[in-house]
């Protein structure tokens, strides 16, 4: 597990080269920057239960046949396994953004998930539709410009977004 300063200094000693300035300056930018981090980390923690549900009604709204009869999240077993692993992708998605890195979604989250959603006969484009909804909730919410200080998020948004397609692709 890295995050963006452990990922790059592994990078360098494999190489056996000193940190590059265009290295250190980037760095230094997410160091300076890392209040929108920590607030967009915080905004979706608190509002996880909330992103979930909502990206959960919303893909049950329009794939019905998950909760019908067969369907992958019937009975109240399935559907609990469903919105804690929306959960649990989530959860991953904010130790990403946290760390500005991906290995620790890559490696403990996405890894082999493919695989045991095709073992257990759950639809991975469905996960990925459910992974899509929790995306679009959570940026509206970490880019929501009310009751914080104002600033250009942009480039943090587009990274988070990152997060949420690699989840996707790693399942559909
Ligand atoms: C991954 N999900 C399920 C299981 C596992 C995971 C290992 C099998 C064991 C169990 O049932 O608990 N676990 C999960 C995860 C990590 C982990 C992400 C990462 C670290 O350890 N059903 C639907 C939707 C979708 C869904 C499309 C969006 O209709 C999910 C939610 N996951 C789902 C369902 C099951 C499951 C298990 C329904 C139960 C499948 C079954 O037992 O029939």
């Amino acid at each position: 597990m890295f995050d963006a300063f452990t990922k790059l200094v592994a990078q360098a000693d494999a190489r056996g080269e000193f940190l590059s300035p265009g290295q250190i300056d980037a760095l230094a930018a997410m160091v300076a920057e890392s209040n929108k981090r920590m607030d967009t980390v915080n905004r979706i923690t608190s509002n996880a239960s909330k992103i979930v549900t909502n990206a959960a009604r919303d893909l049950f709204d329009q794939q019905p046949a998950l909760i019908a009869p067969g369907g992958n999240a019937y009975t109240h077993r399935r559907m609990a396994a469903c919105l804690r692993d929306m959960e649990i992708v989530l959860r991953y998605i904010t130790y990403a953004i946290f760390t500005g890195d991906a290995s620790v979604l890559e490696d403990r989250c996405l890894n082999g998930l493919r695989e045991t959603y095709l073992a257990l006969g759950v639809p991975g484009a469905s996960v990925a539709e459910g992974i899509r909804k929790m995306k679009d909730a959570a940026i509206a919410i970490a880019s929501d410009r009310n009751g914080i200080t104002q600033g250009d998020c942009a480039a943090l948004m587009s990274e988070v977004g990152t997060y949420f397609d690699r989840a996707a692709a790693a399942v559909a």
